[in-house]
């Protein structure tokens, strides 16, 4: 199993940002990484993130993430509704600065991560 930590510090994630990645990824909370948690982790989160991000430099700029979220069911759910009121902001430039936590025109997997937690937790409260 590759060591994240190690992985994740070449990409440029800080301290914090590792710690937090680790909470999600720890399902039982045990402190430690098994086979099954990152297996699960590499399924929801990493995989995609890293789909979106072909020069695997670990962070999504607007148009790598434009090029991303637009193929998937759900932005174009939201873009819809857009269109259908003749809306002209673009809902994708909204949806990148809310992820873009530190508004440095980029979405490091930290920040990816997080939102998906999140948009999962609203999920669930529905
Ligand atoms: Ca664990
Ligand atoms: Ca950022």
């Amino acid at each position: 199993m590759p060591d994240l930590k190690v992985i994740f510090e070449d990409k440029g994630l800080s301290k914090y940002e590792i710690q937090e990645i680790y909470n999600v990824i720890d399902i039982n909370l045990d402190g430690a990484i098994d086979r099954d948690e990152y297996d699960k982790f590499y399924n929801l989160f990493l995989s995609k993130f890293i789909s979106c991000n072909p020069n695997n430099n670990f962070e999504l700029k607007l148009t790598e993430a434009k090029n991303c979220f637009m193929k998937e069911s759900w932005m174009k759910r939201i873009q819809k509704s857009y269109n259908d009121n003749n809306a002209t902001i673009k809902p994708i430039d909204q949806i990148f600065d809310i992820m873009d936590i530190n508004k440095n025109q980029n979405i490091n997997l930290s920040e990816y991560v997080f939102a998906r937690k999140v948009s999962f937790v609203f999920r669930k409260c529905t």
